[in-house]
């Protein structure tokens, strides 16, 4: 497989089952990427490394998943100059609320693109968005899918018909 151009982290394997949507859909798309755990509270020093070698290393976007006080989607896009998508875990208690937050509430100066509670599979749809801006290739394999999805939404209006 080719170099990872999108680094996927985390701040615990236990999110692994939320992100790993994030990976198949940037499979599907022959986007070749990587995976990681890598938490901003318990491998500080780890985060700072991931996060100032990803793009010398080749990435051009990193989706970075942590529930809780989930400060690692911020902290990483503070230390590259990637395009960060942070993807907000629910937890067992505030149903994601406070992973959102989290995520969401950056700084003016430091953005990340925050997708849904949960939302693993759009995060890694947009991380391919972001690279079909600049790919022939990617974004006609972009418009496919788009065609592809309205078509799925008729057929199954057109069941619900009989
Ligand atoms: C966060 O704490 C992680 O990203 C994870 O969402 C949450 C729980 O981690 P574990 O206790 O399961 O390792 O930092």
């Amino acid at each position: 497989m080719s170099d990872p151009i999108v680094g996927i982290v985390m701040g615990s394997d236990s999110d692994w089952p939320m992100m790993e949507p994030a990976a198949q859909a940037l499979a599907e798309f022959d986007v070749p990427w990587e995976a990681h755990v890598v938490s901003a509270h318990r491998t500080p020093r780890r985060m700072l490394d991931y996060a100032e070698s990803a793009a010398g290393r080749g990435l051009r976007v990193v989706i970075a998943g942590a529930g809780g006080a989930a400060h690692l989607p911020g902290m990483v896009a503070a230390a590259t100059p990637l395009p960060v998508i942070g993807v907000p875990r629910p937890l067992d208690r505030l149903d994601g609320l406070d992973s959102l937050l989290s995520i969401v509430q950056m700084p003016a100066g430091v953005p990340v693109a925050t997708v849904s509670i949960g939302g693993g599979r759009n995060a890694g749809l947009l991380a391919v968005r972001i690279l079909a801006a600049g790919d022939d290739r990617l974004r006609a394999a972009v418009e496919r899918f788009q065609a592809d999805l309205a078509a799925s939404v008729v057929a199954r209006d057109d069941a619900l018909q009989q």
